[in-house]
This record gives C-alpha cells, structure tokens and sequence, in this order.
C-alpha cells in the first residue's frame, strides 16, 4: 500500500464521522404543541451530553399515518433511540414502538385534563403487551428520558 494509502482512508474515515455526528441519534416525538415545555428537557439534556437529537410534534390519535412513517423511517434515517412523550390516553411511545425495532422511551405527560396526576400516561405507556416494549420514564420526567437514551447509546 502506498504511503497516501492509509492516509486516505484516515480521512475518509473522518469525513463519514463528520457526517455523522451532524445527523440526530435521537427522535423526540410527543403528541401535541402543549407537550413542548415538558419535553423540552429531553433535548436540553442530549444537546449539553452532545448528543444530536431532532423533535416534531406528532399525535397518535390525530396524524396515525405520520406517525407510523416516521417510526417505520427512522432507523434508515439513522436514529438509534426514540423518545416519546404523551398526555392522557398517551398512544404514541406503543405506536412508535409497533412500527419499529428501535428503543423507545415513554415519557408520561400531565395535561390540563389528565386524571390522577398523570396516571392516566404513566399505564398507557408502561401497560404495552408482552413482544412490544416501551421503557418508562417518571411523569413529566423528560431529562430521564434523555438520560436513559444517553446510556442506551454508550452500551
Ligand atoms: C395528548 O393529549 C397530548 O400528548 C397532550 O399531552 C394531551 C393534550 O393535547 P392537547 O389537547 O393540548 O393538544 O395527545
């Protein structure tokens, strides 16, 4: 091999990683505009870890279609972990978690009309049928979200 040979590829390989790090490892989703200030958290704590991360809004109740093409795009878009956060009957972490093989994280939500607290989210999403998991934060526990995701991509 010639002398630019590895050197080539050390750049090369620098390049790929460049492109990389630009692209999010990590999809918040959560099912309305009125999530954004809890949820908020999530992306806090991954951007100060380093973490690329992207957010939409998306509701499994109210846009099912974009929700199951997200889930079913996101591994070729090369995320690796999903958190999804949800208020009352929180549809989406289950949804996400059924139209693809990544992690997802749940985030219970309260809203202007949960029940109990926020129990209502917490059993939906901790409550998935056995084959489908969905891993479960605290109530309105966001930066545990991102802290499990964090962890989730360093094993
Ligand atoms: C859920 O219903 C959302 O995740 C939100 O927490 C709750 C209330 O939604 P909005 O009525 O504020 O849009 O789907």
């Amino acid at each position: 091999m010639s002398e630019r040979g590895p050197q080539a590829l050390a750049v090369a390989r620098t390049g790929l990683e460049q492109i990389a790090v630009d692209e999010p490892l990590v999809g918040i989703v959560m099912g309305s505009k009125s999530d954004i200030p809890a949820m908020e958290a999530a992306e806090r704590e991954l951007t100060e870890r380093g973490i690329s991360s992207e957010t939409r809004v998306m509701s499994a109740h109210r846009e099912p279609d974009a929700v199951a093409d997200y889930a079913r795009n996101a591994r070729l878009r090369g995320l690796r972990v999903i958190i999804a956060g949800a208020g009352l009957s929180a549809a989406l972490p289950g949804v996400v978690a059924a139209h693809c093989d990544l992690p997802v994280i749940g985030v219970p939500l309260t809203s202007r009309t949960s029940v109990a607290g926020g129990l209502d989210a917490l059993l939906s999403i901790a409550q998935m049928p056995p084959g489908v998991p969905v891993a479960c934060v605290g109530v309105d526990n966001a930066r545990n979200a991102a802290v499990l995701a964090a962890r989730i991509l360093g094993a």
